[in-house]
C-alpha cells in the first residue's frame, strides 16, 4: 500500500466533494451534522460497523450533535485507497 501523490488525490477528491485534504493530519477530513445527540451516535454506531468489517478506522470527534471525521493510513503516513474507500460507503450512507 503507498499513499496517494496530490495528483491521485485531487483525482479522488474530485468525486468527493464532502471531503477536503487536512495536510497537517495527513487524512481526508468530512464534517457531518446530525439533528441530535443520539443521531450522531448512531451514525458512529452505522460507519464504526462498516470500518470495523474492512479493518480501516476513522479518527473522530463527536461534538454533541456533530461528528468530524479523518481517515488516514498509519502503515504510510498518508491518504490510500482505503481511505477513499471508507469516505465513499460513509457518503453511501450519509450522503451529504
Ligand atoms: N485504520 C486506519 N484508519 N488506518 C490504519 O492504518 C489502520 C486502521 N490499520 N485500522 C489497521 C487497523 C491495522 O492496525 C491492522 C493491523 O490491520
Amino acid at each position: 500500500m503507498t499513499a496517494l501523490n496530490d495528483r491521485e488525490l485531487t483525482a479522488h477528491l474530485n468525486s468527493l466533494p464532502a471531503w477536503r485534504h487536512d495536510a497537517e493530519r495527513k487524512a481526508l477530513h468530512r464534517r457531518l451534522s446530525f439533528a441530535t445527540f443520539a443521531d450522531a451516535l448512531a451514525a458512529m454506531v452505522r460507519i464504526g460497523i462498516e470500518a470495523d468489517k474492512a479493518d480501516h478506522h476513522p479518527e473522530w470527534t463527536n461534538v454533541y450533535d456533530r461528528l468530524d471525521i479523518w481517515l488516514t493510513t498509519h502503515d504510510v503516513n498518508g491518504v490510500t485507497v482505503r481511505d477513499i474507500a471508507l469516505a465513499r460507503a460513509i457518503d453511501a450512507m450519509f450522503p451529504a
